[in-house]
């Protein structure tokens, strides 16, 4: 046998040994038991919406409830959505050192978007936020005649962050918000989410968390701010309210739908202590919730951790 012949063979008998695992494998992947009537793999991948088309309540059933059936995700998981696009123009952050942050929403079309109309009296917000739910900003940038937002961002630490746009584009009728991921250099230590508390400080601030979230339904929660043992009851109207409230979901950073419940110059509500808010949560687990309140002339952000219960079934 020639040197080539002996090439063959040994190929031969390679490819005789891959076939023979590849059907082992195969044997242990799809085993009588697990393939259904119609020949189907039992573990087939989920319609969508299927879960909405069957109801609550299926044994075995593990999903959120109505907030998270396909097509009606929460907000800030993706970079696109409805033909909208954020596409930024700068690519990363610089932990400690001001990046000139520049993006684009790009409409159906393709083109910039340039007309927007104002949800909580901005035309866009923009929420950065390292993934491990540490380093939250909320920041509003310049729009350039050109549909390019900008903005200088510093971020304190490296690490993966998330960029969330949370606007309304003139020719909708509903809020989007989209997210991306931007990496600041250099060595990285993740933070633990800290524990669900009730009561957190900021500035000399003390803000108590009231009410619950629960998954798949709409939920008040209250954020009392006192000072020195005093309730505060002069705070300042901020983005059209006493508060803002950003909650991001522990594991993939959805991002909440959260508003007020009442604004300034309602006739009943009160300039604190106490600030409303309805929550709505997709699912349960941990939660980090960003309250920014004004009060003598100052932005806070208050942070907590809080639990959403399970649905009721
Ligand atoms: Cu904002």
């Amino acid at each position: 046998m020639n040197r080539s012949g002996v090439t063959r063979l040994v190929a031969y008998a390679l490819g005789l040994v891959v076939v023979f695992a590849g059907a082992a494998g195969l044997g242990k992947v799809i085993s009588p038991a697990a393939v259904t009537a119609a020949g189907q793999p039992a573990a087939a991948l989920p319609v969508p919406g299927h879960e909405e088309a069957t109801g609550h309540g299926q044994s075995g059933e593990t999903g959120g409830g109505h907030g998270e059936t396909a097509g009606h995700l929460p907000g800030g998981l993706q970079v696109s959505q409805d033909g909208y696009r954020l596409k930024p123009v700068t690519t990363t952050l610089a932990a400690g050192a001001a990046t000139d942050f520049a993006f684009q929403i790009l409409g159906p079309n393709g083109a910039p978007v340039t007309r927007y109309t104002p949800t909580h009296e901005r035309d866009l917000h923009l929420i950065v936020v390292r993934r491990d739910l540490a380093g939250f900003q909320h920041v509003h940038p310049t729009l350039g005649t050109d549909g390019t937002w900008r903005i200088p961002l510093t971020v304190a630490a490296p690490g993966q962050y998330r960029i969330f746009a949370d606007f309304r584009p003139a020719e909708r009728t509903q809020a989007l918000t989209l997210g991306v991921d931007a990496p600041a250099a250099g060595s990285y230590t993740p933070t633990p989410l800290p524990g669900a508390v009730r009561t957190t400080t900021v500035d000399g601030y003390t803000v108590e968390l009231a009410g619950d979230l629960i998954a798949g339904r709409s939920s008040k929660v209250t954020l009392r701010v006192s000072r020195d043992g005093k309730p505060v009851t002069d705070l300042q109207p901020y983005l059209g309210a006493y508060g803002h409230l950003v909650a991001l979901r522990d594991g993939d950073l959805a991002y909440l739908h959260v508003h007020p419940d009442g604004e300034p110059g309602d006739g009943r509500t009160a300039p604190g202590p106490d600030v409303t808010f309805v929550a709505e949560v997709p699912s349960g687990g941990a939660y980090r919730l960003y309250l920014d309140f004004q009060h003598a002339g100052r932005v806070h952000t208050a942070e907590f951790t809080a639990t959403a219960a399970e649905e009721d079934r």
